[in-house]
């Protein structure tokens, strides 16, 4: 899988050098790219914003170098996503339909987003992080891109997916790890009983309480599908 991102803020992609997502880059398993955007103006000031017709506050990113930017990327294969408020909210079934792809070129708005053109001209789907402002598309393409890479081969362990698909839509079990007692807190009795049928048990109970108390929805959602 290779993942290409276009953004006037590249620095701030130096968070996917650490963890899984880094060591996975390191083994070849995936391939991420972070362009700027920048080195595709044609000016000499290197301009890529400008003010919006009609008026109005802040910026607006300039059409022409997105359109250079992502014709530099792009291929026949390739599925270019805007992160954008506008777009359908991003969830699991969303991750996985995108895992599917072989490219993924991911546009970054900043300011007050992209010349509508560009969206027009490049983009093939928006996708939306949650309803909340923020200060730029960055931060929401590496979620994307994070949540993606989860099912490249080798960056996480089988066993993790084939769990997460077995507890499909539920939040998570309580966890606990050494000590067995801290501040008097115990570790439910079960966990240490060695009976991994009653540990199983447990665990399935205690997911669907919890996700019937906090997250309703996402019961209701599994019975959707
Ligand atoms: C109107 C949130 C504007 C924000 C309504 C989630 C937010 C990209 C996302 C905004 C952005 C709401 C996202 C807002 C995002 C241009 C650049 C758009 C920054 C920008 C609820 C600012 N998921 N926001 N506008 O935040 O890009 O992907």
């Amino acid at each position: 899988m290779k993942i290409d991102i276009l953004t006037l803020f590249p620095e701030m992609f130096s968070a996917l050098d650490s963890s899984i997502i880094g060591r996975a880059v390191k083994n070849g398993d995936l391939e991420i790219n972070i362009i700027n955007i920048r080195d595709f103006a044609h000016d000499k000031h290197k301009r890529c914003d400008d003010t919006p017709y009609g008026g109005g506050a802040g910026m607006v990113m300039m059409v022409e170098p997105i359109f250079k930017a992502v014709n530099s990327v792009k291929t026949a294969n390739s599925h270019v996503i805007y992160t954008s408020p506008r777009g359908r909210t991003l969830n699991q079934a969303i991750v996985q339909e995108l895992a599917e792809k072989e490219h993924i070129v991911i546009l970054c708005g900043h300011y007050e987003g992209v010349d509508e053109r560009a969206i027009e001209l490049c983009v093939d789907e928006e996708i939306s992080v949650g309803d909340y402002v923020l200060t730029g598309g960055e931060i929401p393409a590496m979620i994307i891109a994070d949540a993606v890479s989860r099912y490249v081969d080798g960056v996480v362990k089988k066993t993790s997916l084939e769990e997460e698909s077995f507890s499909n839509g539920l939040l998570e079990y309580p966890q606990y790890t050494k000590p067995q007692v801290f501040e008097g807190l115990e570790v439910p009795a079960v966990l240490l009983s060695g009976n991994h049928q009653e540990v199983d048990k447990w665990r399935l109970e205690q997911a669907e309480k919890i996700t019937k108390e906090r997250r309703p929805d996402l019961l209701k959602r599994r019975e959707e599908q």
